[in-house]
């Protein structure tokens, strides 16, 4: 069949305002690249003559400036899910702009099938190739794209030439049945194929191919600093004893890495550890640190959502594409962060925390309280499962004004129930097997800044009582002082009393 070749712009006339549009990709990689500016051209040309124009965007995880910033700079987007990362949306976001619901990325395409969002209008996938019968070889990012590809009436594709055919191979296109009839997800091991390496649609169903030549546009790492290096060696050396004491098994455990810095500076450090063997990844995202851990041997797999390197490491992978092609399978989300799955295979989870209290909640989303930053995006679906779950976070932010380690949590993400491990650049708390006041002890001892222990002792001494002692007074004493003065160490537990 002789698809339609169309340009950007022919594209977004298609889409109308209302239109419901599930992309490719997670994060930038897979994301398409030209459709949304030319949607964001029209949104200004409609916004111009006085017509409305919004559509909502169904992803696999955050995009790009191609996609939520500049939508976003033109007020293009009603509704986003699942999770996002771009300032001028979550300005829009906090602005109430823009409707955003924050879901475990596992959840968001059975939710998409079991019709909880309504009908999608279209999917727009980026490619490297699209055979006459339909066959759609993916860009670097799986994400949702098989749901919205099903469900969508129509497809639009953009066929990236940047991209190399041998990447065929590196996809694990799989979507399980939905209740009553689902089975199991059969993946015992981290490096075990379950699906297609193409995904497929009804090739009726495309309406426009566009062609576009770019990488991803993911920026390199910055050195991490060395707040980062600490908590990253803490990480380490924390998952080095549980080794050799036996509680992580001789051949090691799948790792899950959040992104950034400090995850970063963790995968680094693992890479010098001579003691901790070679091991595989069960995560969503891998960063540039994994491609060069896999090159020493040290990482020997991972299975993935997408490969979120920066442009320099993407170039080095496909020119190199030959030796990464069986030690990396991306999957679709709901797989790459499969509960089941990450269960059964003991994957050791390490997210980022904004904040945690002294009991062992975890907000991962809202800064103080209120303002949502990016979303909890994998974090709980690894945190729940996990074999051990390692939350790390500076101990202060903003030189000290902020104590990340707070009396109660503003927002919880993750409760003291999911939350096994917190780790700082002060030190570690294994909260393991200890009651709610033994992890305050031991939060306050080993991970709270010495600026805030006197403070968060004196919070602890407040409590009348109750296995939790908490003084619902004085909880967000610590949020309302930097309101307040902009300054946490001010807080004068004397005013609740
Ligand atoms: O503000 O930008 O003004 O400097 O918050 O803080 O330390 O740069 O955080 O980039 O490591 O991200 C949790 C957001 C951490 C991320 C979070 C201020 C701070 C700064 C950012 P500025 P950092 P990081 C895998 C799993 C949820 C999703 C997840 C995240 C800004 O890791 O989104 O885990 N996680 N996914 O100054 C007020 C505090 C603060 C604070 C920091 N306590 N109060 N402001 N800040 N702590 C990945 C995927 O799902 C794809």
């Amino acid at each position: 069949m002789a698809y339609n070749q169309i340009t950007p712009e022919e594209a977004a006339a298609m889409i109308n305002h209302g239109d419901t549009l599930g992309l490719s990709g997670f994060t930038a990689p897979g994301n398409p690249k030209a459709i949304f500016e030319a949607v964001a051209v029209k949104a200004a040309a409609e916004h111009a003559a006085g017509r409305p124009f919004k559509v909502n965007i169904f992803t696999g995880a955050s995009t790009s400036d191609h996609i939520d910033g500049i939508l976003s700079r033109n007020d293009a987007i009603n509704m986003r899910a699942p999770y996002q990362n771009t300032p001028d949306l979550r300005k829009r976001i906090n602005a109430h702009d823009t409707h955003y619901f924050d879901r475990h990325l596992s959840e968001m395409a059975q939710e998409a099938r079991y019709g909880f969002y309504g009908k999608f209008d279209y999917a727009v996938i980026e490619a490297v190739d699209v055979t006459e019968n339909g066959e759609i070889l993916l860009g670097c990012g799986a994400g949702n794209i098989p749901t919205y590809a099903r469900m969508a009436d129509k497809i639009f594709i953009e066929i990236n030439s940047a991209l190399p055919s041998s990447i065929r191979g590196m996809h694990d296109i799989y979507l399980p049945d939905d209740p009553p009839y689902r089975r199991e997800i059969p993946i015992f091991h981290a490096n075990d194929r379950i699906g297609s390496p193409v995904l497929k649609v009804d090739p009726q169903k495309i309406v426009g191919i566009v062609h576009t030549d770019s990488l991803d546009g993911v920026k390199p790492f910055t050195e991490p600093d060395e707040i980062s290096k600490q908590i990253g060696s803490n990480v380490a050396r924390f998952l080095l004893s549980e080794y050799r004491s036996g509680r992580i098994p001789k051949e090691f455990l799948p790792l899950q890495s959040g992104v950034g810095n400090v995850a970063n500076a963790v995968l680094y450090d693992l890479g010098e550890s001579p003691e901790i063997p070679p091991f595989m990844m069960y995560t969503e995202v891998i960063q540039d640190a994994v491609l060069e851990l896999m090159k020493k041997g040290k990482c020997t797999f991972a299975s993935t959502c997408s490969m979120t390197f920066s442009d320099a490491t993407e170039k080095e992978l496909f020119a190199d594409l030959k030796f990464f092609h069986d030690k990396i399978l991306m999957r679709p989300a709901e797989i790459s962060n499969n509960p089941e799955v990450i269960r059964r295979l003991g994957v050791i989870a390490m997210n980022t925390a904004l904040e945690a209290d002294i009991f062992g909640g975890v907000n991962s989303t809202h800064v103080l309280g209120t303002r949502m930053m990016n979303g909890i995006g994998g974090s709980g679906d690894f945190t729940r499962n996990a074999y051990i779950s390692i939350f790390s976070c500076p101990s202060v932010t903003k030189g000290g004004l902020i104590s990340n380690i707070v009396p109660m949590v503003s927002h919880a993400d993750h409760s003291e129930h999911s939350v096994d491990i917190l780790i700082t650049d002060q030190g570690i708390a294994d909260l393991r097997g200890k009651d709610p006041v033994q992890r305050a002890e031991t939060i306050i001892e080993n991970c709270a800044n010495p600026m805030y222990r006197e403070l968060l002792w004196d919070y602890l001494k407040l409590g009348k009582g109750g296995q939790t002692p908490h003084s619902l007074a004085a909880a967000f004493a610590f949020h309302t002082e930097f309101a307040d003065s902009g300054d946490m160490r001010n807080t004068n537990f004397a005013k609740y009393c």
